[in-house]
């Protein structure tokens, strides 16, 4: 049990120090970088759809999109008006800082400003991996229910930014908002929220305003 503890403990510190390369190369690059987690069909490529849409015309985005099998990710992304590469993990529940340096290898930063990664659709593993972003953001979605913050309290605790996806299901699915926020306070105190819809465009202004806002820093 002890040696697997300390195995544990090396994997991710020898992820942690690629990460701190990872944040090296955006911040020479002057590129701000966010990582979006959530569970599988939360809604990441089409918060990365409608962020591109809304962001391109001012800045040139980079999309790194992480998933166990196929580019569907990555084409929506391009479709969209990003450059995209696509990591394709081969089983593994998560991005890690090796697979993002590599990504990074194909990508020329000197025309971007914003890189987007898409981690893969879970709500454990990518928590603790560190990827070398500036900023961590989870996208929950109403149908998933209001009690995943009580669920997964790691993956809530660790964020910058929590964007409530599908909020026009709302009238349609069991989901007790006041419930759920007392949830992320509990764990997150303070933590910027994002009620939105990326299928109606419903609260995405104020989501654009805020990536936009920080990317400009
Ligand atoms: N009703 C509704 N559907 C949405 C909304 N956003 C996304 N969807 C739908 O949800 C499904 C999953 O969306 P994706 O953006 O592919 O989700 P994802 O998190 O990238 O999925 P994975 O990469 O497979 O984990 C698609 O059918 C979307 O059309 C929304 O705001 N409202
Ligand atoms: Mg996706």
């Amino acid at each position: 049990m002890t040696k697997n503890i300390l195995v544990v403990e090396k994997i991710l510190s020898a992820n942690d120090r690629i990460a701190d390369e990872n944040r090296a190369i955006f911040d020479a690059a002057g590129v701000k970088a966010f990582n979006l987690m959530a569970s599988p069909g939360a809604g990441k490529t089409s918060l990365i759809e409608q962020t591109i849409k809304h962001l391109s015309p001012q800045m040139n985005i980079a999309v790194i999109d992480g998933d166990i099998a196929t580019d569907l990710d990555a084409d929506r992304a391009k479709a969209a008006g990003a450059i995209a590469v696509q990591i394709n993990t081969g089983g593994q529940c998560h991005l890690d800082a090796v697979m993002v340096n590599s990504a990074l290898k194909q990508i020329s930063l000197k025309d971007i400003e914003v890189v987007i990664v898409e981690n893969v659709g879970n709500l454990v593993c990518p928590a603790s991996f560190q990827l070398g972003t500036h900023k961590s953001v989870l996208i929950a979605s109403i149908p998933e229910g209001d009690d995943k913050p009580y669920k997964y309290p790691g993956m809530y605790r660790g964020v910058d930014a929590l964007v409530i996806n599908k909020i026009d299901l709302l009238p349609y699915v069991a989901f007790n908002m006041e419930y759920f926020r007392k949830g992320v306070e509990i764990l997150n105190p303070g933590l910027e929220t994002f009620p939105l819809s990326c299928k109606t465009g419903e609260g995405l202004d104020t989501w654009i305003q805020w990536i936009k806002k920080y990317a400009l820093q």
